[in-house]
């Protein structure tokens, strides 16, 4: 009698309450599988409490983080995922119970689904365990499903990394306003439905050049939180460049000390301790982020000659470089004491780093005769491979030898790349970052006030219709590894300048990292990424009003 009271009492309060503002599937990126129930919409409350299982309590108290300033809810975490509550996290090996998905149908077959985004036929939900449930464990480390009902939500996953997908998509469906730092008056609103979600590739990320212009560690924070909302999971940071060397190295201290000191345009440079590099990766990790650190080599190096000129060929002492053309320094390929710098350097960066990968650069040395560089980038390959890290590097890497597990990122403009695709015939993996596409330091529009134009201008539709799958010809999209979106700075100075690039073509590119090709939709996702503007001026993100997105 009790459970049919408080049920009436909820459908007369349904029928009081306007829907929830945001639906269920407007969401960045879009998710798998959405199956909304409009008479299911929750609302967050006063005395909402977040349970979770304990090895999820970082992801929950990350949770209750976003969401106590504009709420002014306390939202206690506590312990017994298990028992009822209003925000539940649970971590799950197990099948889940039947939920909305799998009511309608038997096990194993396509449910109804959101009209706008179909069922992917070709990526049917994963292994259905037993009867009618969806194992989280088909999700993978990082997919989730999300249950929204009157009495709360649930966000169920195999891992921590899946949890916290499930909260940022959580926290896009409460209203704009939970993006405000102080407390507002708001429904908060939770549409109704059930979620099922997971990446369509395993790397998705974007890269700061922190080389041409230093960036100091709370912008690069920051930009860490971007990636994160919009469930990218790598940070490669560009740490190395002619005009600034940006990472401490214990064993050639000159190279922060006197190569760090410079950067475009003159100013002050700077350079992160190793504390200071450790404090941004372990920031990066609790988001589910990887630091992929980048010592680029042989060339885009005179910040490392200015401070050690015996690597300079000719061991002439070049002067510090400030400008912004490419392409004139190296370190010097006949010299021996060049590979030890090689070792020591990213002997140094592996052992800071706890993500798998170390980036080589490898881009325009473009005084390297091939033969030569081609065997200066085998050597370095094997000396990364010692430290055991995988090797990326930029496709100018292609004609080098495989090394186990390495992968190059292609920024190229023509995907008709015979170099390229050889070097994946070879065993190479891709990182996709098309320069006409994704290079984030492009303009817009031919009026943007800062940026390139080499590769072109980039709207955001431009960013965003295009498949990564299926971009290079003779490369099959197994070979993908996925997506990275690069923010050169030689013309962006400030953190408004880096968002007002991201902002909004990262989210066109999460979007083609995680979302399966059959929720591609140009249409909808200009509609999906309008409702982030008032998202974005809640949170004081800076962004670039573009005239493709009909902003609300
Ligand atoms: C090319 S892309 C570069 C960078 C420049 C960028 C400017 C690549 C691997 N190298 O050195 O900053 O163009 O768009």
């Amino acid at each position: 009698a009790a459970e049919l009271a408080r049920t009436a009492a909820r459908s007369a309060g349904d029928l009081l309450a306007p829907p929830a503002p945001t639906r269920l599937g407007d969401v960045v990126p879009a998710p798998e599988r959405v199956q909304p129930d409009p008479a299911a919409d929750f609302t967050l409350t006063a005395d909402a409490a977040i349970r979770v299982s304990p090895a999820g309590r970082d992801v929950a108290e990350q949770l209750a983080e976003w969401l106590r300033p504009a709420t002014g809810f306390p939202l206690p975490v506590t312990d017994a995922p298990d028992a009822d509550g209003v925000l539940v996290l649970t971590l799950s090996e197990a099948p889940l119970a039947a939920g909305p998905f799998d009511a309608a149908r038997p096990a194993g077959t396509a449910g109804p689904v959101d009209a706008a985004r179909p069922l992917d036929a070709a990526r049917p939900a994963e292994p259905t365990a037993g009867e009618g449930g969806v194992g989280v464990d088909g999700l993978g480390a990082e997919g989730y499903r999300l249950d929204v009902t009157a009495a709360g939500v649930r966000v169920t996953a195999a891992a921590p990394a899946g949890l916290f997908h499930g909260a940022q998509t959580l926290r896009q469906l409460l209203p704009a306003a939970i993006e405000r730092a102080a407390p507002v008056t708001e429904r908060w609103a939770v549409p109704g439905g059930s979620i099922v979600d997971r990446p369509r590739f395993p790397y998705r990320g974007a890269m700061l050049d922190v080389a041409r212009h230093f960036f100091p560690v709370e912008d690069v924070l920051r930009v860490v939180d971007h990636l994160a909302r919009y469930k990218l999971n790598h940070l490669h940071l560009h740490l190395t460049d002619d005009q600034g060397w940006r990472i401490a190295v214990d064993s050639w201290p000159r190279l922060a000390g006197v190569g760090g000191i410079t950067e475009v345009g003159g100013g002050p440079g700077g350079f992160y301790t190793q504390a200071d590099y450790r404090r941004i990766v372990s920031y990066a990790a609790r988001r589910h982020v990887t630091v992929v650190p980048e010592i680029d080599l042989p060339g885009h190096t005179n910040a490392a000659l200015v401070a050690y000129p015996d690597l300079a060929p000719g061991k002439v002492p070049p002067p510090p470089y400030t400008g912004t053309e490419v392409g004139f320094s190296y370190v010097d390929p006949a010299d021996e004491r060049t590979y030890a710098f090689v070792a020591d350097v990213v002997g140094e960066v592996a052992a800071l780093t706890p993500g798998p990968w170390l980036h080589l650069g490898g881009d325009e040395a473009f005084k390297v005769p091939a033969d030569t560089y081609r065997a200066f980038i085998e050597r370095a390959q094997t000396l990364v491979a010692a430290t055991g890290k995988t090797v990326v590097g930029w496709h100018q890497l292609a004609p080098a030898g495989h090394v186990d597990g390495r992968v190059l990122q292609w920024w190229g403009t023509n995907g008709d790349d015979p170099e390229t695709a050889d070097a994946v015939r070879r065993g190479a993996r891709l990182i996709l970052s098309p320069g006409n596409r994704v290079y984030l330091d492009m303009k817009y529009a031919v009026d943007t006030p800062i940026g390139h134009d080499w590769a072109g201008l980039i709207d955001v539709q431009r960013a965003y219709d295009w498949d990564p799958g299926t971009h290079l010809t003779g490369v099959p999209a197994e070979a993908v590894l996925g997506v990275e979106a690069p923010l050169w700075t030689e013309s962006v100075t400030t953190l408004a300048e880096v968002e007002f690039m991201l902002f909004p073509r990262l989210p066109a590119v999460a979007e083609l990292g995680w979302s399966p090709r059959s929720t591609h939709d140009w249409a909808g996702f200009r509609q999906r990424l309008a409702a982030h503007g008032p998202r974005w001026t809640a949170a004081g993100i800076t962004f670039h009003p573009s005239p493709d997105v009909p902003w609300p």
